[in-house]
């Protein structure tokens, strides 16, 4: 279709887009803290709404909250495509990981409404409820139940550290919607996403085409030692959770490294208690992220970091607790919606190049119940799940370009 070769997005229109939406849940250094079911993410909710009822798209939520915004094709029975990502941020987030999947979903039904196309097929862009995972672990929470993944009365009942309960808190935001989750039939789904990572940039390539996702693990431990005083207890005579935390810390790097390259595994997030300046911590929660995109490897890296848990734990007369509170295998998205990827950034001239996804997204679970495709745009030094992550707004353009491409191809236009 010469048409398709064609098709090119309002980058203005795009980006001021994207500004608008970073004025909700603003950071401290630029970026955001729009965290899910927050009144920022409430808020973040109704601006998209306002925005699709603006471009003519009837709005659905689902009872997870998950939005879905429709915009009609020429023949209404088909399988709709969609398109879309995540508006929730983390903590010290920043302006475009999520955001520019659903923001340049809706620039995609702008556009076509701007050259007067219709598409065959029905479009749905949409934003998945918590997919950071920050507040309520685990990640991809909404996403996950859509795909069955999850049990919905299990997801309702996570917690965050407050030990406010997810479900209480979707409704108190006013975004807990009547229709039933996983109930909808998707032809075909892509994500556009930031790489949230350095290769695109430092090899000058301004398309990702995701072929793979790496998988992933979440390990929640505990270790209990007992709490007694900095001063006057004898080294010999510690239980030190600290230190049992500290040996860890180096079990999960050194299991990472000893797989080089692909594997990786880091502790982000660490609860010491009491927190005492003068008192030796007698318990530290902690998860343990690890990850690769081959699956014995990341099963081997699993098994070695829980024995290697005991043993640190025997060692310093500590009990240990693990529990896993995340996971999905690797994933290898579907052929066909890749080859749409490839096929849209080659027509546009873009140049491309097929890569794994390190970071976990709702098109991970997605593509189990439908065929499913990730488009990457690069981001400046990799950096991503910081204040100072930076797009410049051609890579953004570019992104939305092969996203419109690769939609509208395999939604395909009415005569
Ligand atoms: O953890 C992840 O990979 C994603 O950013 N939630
Ligand atoms: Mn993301
Ligand atoms: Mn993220």
């Amino acid at each position: 279709m010469s048409l398709l070769s064609n098709l090119q997005c309002n980058s203005d229109r795009l980006w001021t887009t994207l500004e608008e939406m970073a004025k909700i849940g603003p950071g401290i250094a630029g970026g955001n803290d729009r965290q899910a079911l927050t009144d920022a993410d409430g808020k973040g909710r109704h601006l998209l709404a306002h925005w699709a009822k603006e471009a003519g798209l009837t709005l659905a939520v689902d009872t997870m909250g998950n939005m879905f915004l429709r915009r009609e094709g020429a023949e209404p029975d088909l399988d709709p495509v969609y398109m879309g990502s995540h508006l929730d941020t983390q903590p010290t987030g920043g302006r475009y990981d999520g955001v520019l999947g659903v923001l340049g979903a809706l620039e995609v039904a702008r556009t076509l409404d701007d050259l007067g196309i219709r598409t065959k097929r029905p479009l749905v862009i949409v934003n998945w409820t918590n997919e950071e995972g920050t507040r309520f672990a685990p990640a991809m929470l909404a996403s996950g139940v859509f795909a069955g993944l999850h049990d919905e009365a299990w997801a309702k009942s996570r917690v965050d550290a407050k030990g406010k309960r997810f479900g209480d808190e979707l409704a108190r935001i006013g975004w807990e919607g009547t229709e039933p989750v996983g109930d909808r039939r998707i032809h075909a789904l892509f994500e556009l996403h930031i790489e949230q990572g350095p290769i695109l940039e430092d090899e000058g390539v301004q398309i990702g085409v995701v072929t793979h996702g790496q998988g992933l693990f979440w390990l929640e431990v505990t270790l209990t030692g007992r709490e007694s005083h900095t001063g006057s207890t004898p080294m010999l005579k510690r239980r030190n959770a600290g230190l049992g935390l500290a040996r860890v810390t180096e079990l999960v790097h050194a299991a990472a490294m000893a797989r080089q390259p692909g594997a990786v595994g880091a502790i982000g997030h660490i609860e010491v208690y009491p927190n005492s300046r003068n008192i030796i911590a007698g318990r530290v929660t902690f998860t343990v992220d690890i990850r690769s995109p081959d699956k014995m490897v990341l099963y081997a890296m699993r098994e070695e970091i829980e024995a290697g848990i005991a043993t640190i734990a025997s060692d310093l007369g500590l009990e240990a607790k693990v529990e896993e509170v995340g996971h999905f295998d690797p994933v290898v998205f579907d052929e066909g919606c890749v080859e749409a990827v490839r096929a849209a950034a080659g027509r546009l001239g873009y140049s491309h190049r097929d890569i794994v996804s390190g970071a976990g997204h709702d098109a991970c679970w997605i593509n189990r119940v439908a065929p499913t495709a990730m488009i990457f745009c690069p981001c400046e030094g990799g950096l991503s799940h910081n204040e100072a992550e930076a797009i410049t707004k051609d890579w953004a353009k570019q992104g939305v370009d092969v996203l419109l491409g690769a939609v509208v191809e395999t939604a395909g236009i009415a005569a």
